[in-house]
């Protein structure tokens, strides 16, 4: 982003056009952040918790002296794995990630494996091709043939719908497979609406299509894929009239997929993260996988995998999954046991020592994690919280100090990406309010009161001034050979990109091959060695108490939970609904517009209703992100329930029912 600045405010936010993926600029919520740098919602100095339960603000020396005088209480009487360090996906950053060190430094503390996000496609991609990365984004343009599958790029990832404009303007097709006809859809020559968590059905099937029809790639099956022979077997009995009757799909359009797919090359299938949150995910994803590797869409121009892209996550644990994994190798210090997808359950459960204080930076658990009202419950059965936070968001309101946090305006930093291969710096452009502190100097401040060794602290943690930060961030990036003026001068590429990823057929998986047989899938995962396919966890039934599936995706107008507070986006999405095709809606007798109660038996929401013709009849839909204080906060429905790999959350494994309130 090219940000103006005049008077110490921003006041206007355009696109860089050095950054390839990104030349266009922000959507709707990055210029929001014109509105959100200076909201008179943010919080501007520390608030500590009353009797009554209301915040009343305090001097950043009274909340250091409180939240130091608990720590050491509660260090004392448990040591120091009571506290839980718990951080979200809010702004990423080299520096931003600094708060790992401290707790260290602290004696250890107690954090999450797993993930909400992307886990158990990550686990899958990296089981079968050895390695998370892709062709560059541009590359799609490439394509003859793009399956957008279980994404809606044209709200998630905007920059993309670019390439798959060019791509569609130079004879591209265009395949969407979502429940929901999406703006996405809007683009598609072809959109398979299946029933949700049937993707690995489908994909088996395809398979079945393709080996029978002959339409594989003999030449790059024999060098570079394991296990086709027993693949080859194994998806003959998902014949086209037992993968209809799974997914709902008609054999027609099942045989028109596999023949795009058998006949259209090169070919490149961008699978998204909402069809990899159900409990047979990882395996689902294996399959579609499968599609890629034996139809040779590998390691070519336009063809491929376009999942993640951890080329640029240089300074993340993410790059090794190992790093994700239960249980972490003891270091006696930092205690890695609370599941991501099960945190409120975890956060009960956990013993030796029980957690009495909780430390949340950079995250909204409480709407965002799967099971609202156990992670609720986890953080009420704490004796003391601290959220570092921009704004009161329903986690924050559940503290007993607040501190205010900077914004990524506010702190000099290195940022990576999910999607594009650019490192980028990110320079301070504003001066954060006078009683705004970054984490760093948060920290700083509470280490120098706990007695922390100076040395140490200051090895771990730049100080205030711009040439410390600098410093800092130089030092790690000098490993990878990048200097901050490099970066200075614009947007770098990793020195991990490949523009054409797996180029040279070469795969890091343990047999140098694609592995369509895995046996690490068994051994780490006790998921059979192939791709394979069954019922998602929480099936709804039709005629049963909960008959109806709950889809949560997201929206353009907020990232999860943030934004939606913020005027500029009220204006375009003012307040929650449940959509709900019209079918559904008449066997209830209920009208657009109507109120509805939406539940199941772990909690309720009371929505108004919106009729959505493109949704797949049998489910309903509500995006994810909104706060409880707005009445819609869709983890109330879900369970605290971990994929089949990569220990992600299983948000839509879900049922619920709908009646009129
Ligand atoms: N505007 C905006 N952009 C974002 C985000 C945001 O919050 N707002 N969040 C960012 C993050 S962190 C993420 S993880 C990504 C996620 O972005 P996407 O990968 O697009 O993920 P979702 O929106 O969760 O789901 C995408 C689609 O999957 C469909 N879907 C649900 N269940 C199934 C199924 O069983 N099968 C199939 N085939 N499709 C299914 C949903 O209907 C939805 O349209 O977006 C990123 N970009
Ligand atoms: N039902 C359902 N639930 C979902 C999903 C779904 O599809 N369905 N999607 C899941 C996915 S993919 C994701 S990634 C998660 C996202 O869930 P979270 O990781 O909790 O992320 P956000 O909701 O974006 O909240 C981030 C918070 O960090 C704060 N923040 C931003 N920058 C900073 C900073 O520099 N410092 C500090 N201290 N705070 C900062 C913001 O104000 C915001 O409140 O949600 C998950 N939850
Ligand atoms: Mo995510």
């Amino acid at each position: 982003m090219r940000v103006t600045v005049e008077g110490g405010r921003l006041v206007r936010i355009e696109g860089v056009p050095e950054n390839r993926a990104t030349p266009e600029g922000p959507c709707l919520k990055g210029l929001a952040y014109v509105e959100r740098a200076h909201s008179p919602q943010r919080i501007v100095e520390p608030l500590r918790r009353q009797p009554d339960g209301s915040f009343a603000p305090t001097s950043w020396d009274e909340a250091i002296e409180t939240i130091a005088v608990q720590l050491e209480r509660l260090r004392t009487a448990h040591g120091p794995q009571t506290v839980l360090y718990y951080t979200g996906s809010g702004t990423k950053g080299l520096l931003n990630g600094c708060g790992m060190a401290f707790w260290r430094l602290f004696g250890g503390c107690t954090t999450t494996y797993g993930d909400l996000c992307w886990p158990a496609g990550l686990e899958a991609t990296r089981l079968t091709l050895g390695a998370n990365t892709h062709n560059a984004p541009w590359d799609l343009e490439r394509a003859r043939l793009i399956v957008l599958w279980g994404k809606n790029a044209a709200e998630t990832n905007v920059h993309q719908m670019p390439h798959v404009d060019r791509a569609q303007a130079a004879g591209a097709r265009v395949v969407v497979i979502d429940p929901r006809r999406t703006e996405t859809a809007e683009r598609a020559d072809l959109l398979a609406q299946l029933r949700p968590g049937t993707d690995g059905a489908l994909a088996l099937g395809l398979g079945h299509l393709l080996v029978r029809d002959g339409h594989v790639d003999q030449a790059f099956i024999e060098r570079h894929v394991k296990g086709f022979a027993e693949y080859a077997s194994a998806v003959g009995e998902w014949t086209p009239e037992r993968v209809a009757a799974i997914t709902e799909l008609p054999v027609a359009t099942i045989e028109a997929l596999a023949q795009l797919l058998g006949t259209v090359k090169p070919m490149t299938i961008v699978p998204g993260f909402g069809m990899q949150r159900f409990t047979n995910s990882g395996q689902s994803m294996r399959a579609m996988l499968a599609l890629c590797a034996i139809t040779g869409n590998l390691g070519r121009p336009g063809a491929g995998w376009m999942y993640a892209n951890l080329q640029t996550q240089v300074f993340s644990p993410v790059k090794d999954p190992i790093d994700c994994y239960p249980p972490k190798p003891a270091d006696g210090i930092v205690r890695v046991s609370l599941s991501t997808a099960r945190l409120g359950r975890d956060m009960l459960a956990t013993a030796d020592p029980p957690l009495t204080f909780a430390w949340v930076e950079r995250g909204n658990p409480i709407p965002q994690n799967p099971e609202t009202t156990k992670v609720i419950e986890g953080f009420r059965r704490l004796e003391f919280r601290v959220v570092v936070e921009e704004f009161l968001t329903d986690t924050a309101r559940e503290a007993d100090v607040v501190l205010p946090a900077k914004n990524l305006f506010e702190q000099t930093d290195v940022i990576g990406a999910y999607w594009h291969p650019y490192l980028q710096l990110r320079p301070k452009v504003l001066e954060p309010p006078p009683g705004v502190k970054p984490e760093t100097e948060i920290y700083r401040a509470l280490g120098h009161r706990l007695g922390l060794d100076d040395g140490e602290l200051a090895a771990a943690l730049p100080g205030p001034s711009e040439a410390s930060i600098e410093d800092w961030l130089s030092a790690k990036l000098a490993p990878l050979g990048i200097s901050l003026d490099q970066l200075r001068a614009g947007p770098v590429l990793s020195p991990e990109f490949e523009e054409v990823a797996f180029a040279g057929d070469r795969f890091p998986t343990p047999s140098g091959q694609v592995e369509l047989w895995s046996d690490e899938a068994r051994a780490r995962w006790g998921v059979p060695e192939l791709p394979s396919w069954q019922e998602p966890g929480e099936r709804p039934e039709r005629g049963g108490r909960f008959p109806l599936h709950i889809l949560t995706p997201n929206t353009k107008n907020r990232i999860h939970s943030q934004f939606g507070n913020l005027d500029t986006i009220r204006r375009m999405a003012p307040a929650p609904f449940v959509a709900i095709h019209p079918v559904d809606a008449r066997a209830r007798a209920v009208r657009e517009g109507d109120l509805v109660r939406v539940f199941n038996d772990r909690g309720e929401l009371r929505l108004p209703v919106r009729f959505d013709h493109g949704l797949k009849p049998g489910c309903v839909a509500i995006t994810n992100g909104f706060w409880l204080t707005e009445g819609a906060a869709v983890n109330l429905l879900s369970q605290g329930r971990e994929t089949d790999m990569g220990h992600g959350a299983a948000f839509h494994d879900n049922a619920v029912q709908v009646e009129r309130a």
